[in-house]
């Protein structure tokens, strides 16, 4: 569909192979990264049509910030939203990166929900999963393989410097915090990062000065000297999606949207309209689920 996104080839550690591949990894790590889905060249333009969106949500209101978090832009809303964002078919609902969700997800047809932002400057830290009955091993969530998805897009390079991913390999099939490898995930511009919801994980990852490839605990992170860590190359720009497979997961994790309805309300409120949405999936072979009444009421008209 759009010429801006290479057909997905390359993947971990710059071999390039198969989409088979892609899903082996995936299956076995609980996260894969696809290489180089956009070129170089597009990174300026991308960077300043993600600003330009953000000052546009400022202008509306549509930004939310948190003491915690005094250097973050949280914009309110879905990607879809984020009119800027169109010529890269809102980063995740183009047809190469939809070839990759299909695949990850084993269905003809992902099923979105409007779980999808963007987020600018440092954030939170701290290893935790994504899924609903987290840490639950008789929750629903940890009967067979995890059918949802959460794409990262972060537009800056991370494979020396602060601010990417940090994972512990394989932790999709453990309901605790301590089991994998930890490893900081070496992004670069246009890659995109693939991971199991029940992935432990965590943002913000803090690379030492003295050993960048040392991937630390982030509660160790969190208490070093600014001087001891390596900073991060440009402020943090950082896109986050999530797509899942009909079944028995997607609605425990729609269950406990309802239970934090509040946390997430402002998000859906300033969601793209229906109307507008549902059309733009359609055409990406996306089937859409608004998980709340009210839902992109507050999009700009
Ligand atoms: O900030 C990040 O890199 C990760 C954020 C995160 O935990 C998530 O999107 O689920
Ligand atoms: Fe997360």
């Amino acid at each position: 569909m759009n010429a801006r996104y290479a057909v997905p080839a390359a993947e971990p550690q710059a071999e390039r192979s198969s989409l088979e591949d892609t899903v082996e990894r995936f299956r076995r790590d609980g996260l894969v990264v696809v290489r180089g889905l956009l070129p170089d060249t597009e990174r300026d333009a991308l960077r300043a049509a993600a600003f330009a969106g953000l000052e546009a949500a400022r202008a509306r209101g549509a930004v939310m910030h948190v003491p915690a978090f005094p250097g973050v832009d949280f914009l309110l809303g879905d990607l879809l939203a984020v009119r800027e964002l169109g010529p890269w078919e809102h980063l995740f609902f183009g047809d190469a990166v939809q070839r990759v969700v299909r695949a990850l997800l084993g269905v003809p047809s992902p099923v979105y929900w409007g779980d999808s932002s963007v987020q600018f400057g440092s954030g939170p830290r701290g290893f935790h999963k994504d899924n609903a009955g987290r840490l639950d091993a008789s929750h629903d969530d940890w009967r067979g393989p995890y059918g949802l998805v959460r794409c990262g897009l972060y537009m800056q390079d991370h494979d020396r410097l602060s601010g990417g991913l940090k994972v512990r390999v394989g932790s999709h099939d453990a309901p605790d915090h301590s089991s994998g490898r930890i490893i900081d995930v070496d992004s670069r511009f246009g890659d995109l990062v693939f991971w199991n919801l029940r992935l432990t994980h965590s943002g913000n990852a803090r690379r030492l000065r003295a050993a960048p490839k040392v991937a630390l605990h982030p509660a160790l992170e969190s208490r070093l000297p600014t001087w001891m860590v390596c900073p991060e190359p440009a402020r943090r720009v950082a896109a986050f999606c999530t797509f899942g497979a009909p079944g028995v997961h997607l609605e425990r994790y729609m269950d406990y949207l309802e239970r934090r309805r509040d946390d997430y309300l402002p998000y859906f409120l300033h969601a793209r309209r229906p109307d507008e949405a549902v059309p733009l999936l359609g055409r990406a072979g996306i089937a859409f689920r608004a998980p709340v009444a009210g839902y992109g009421e507050r999009d700009r008209p």
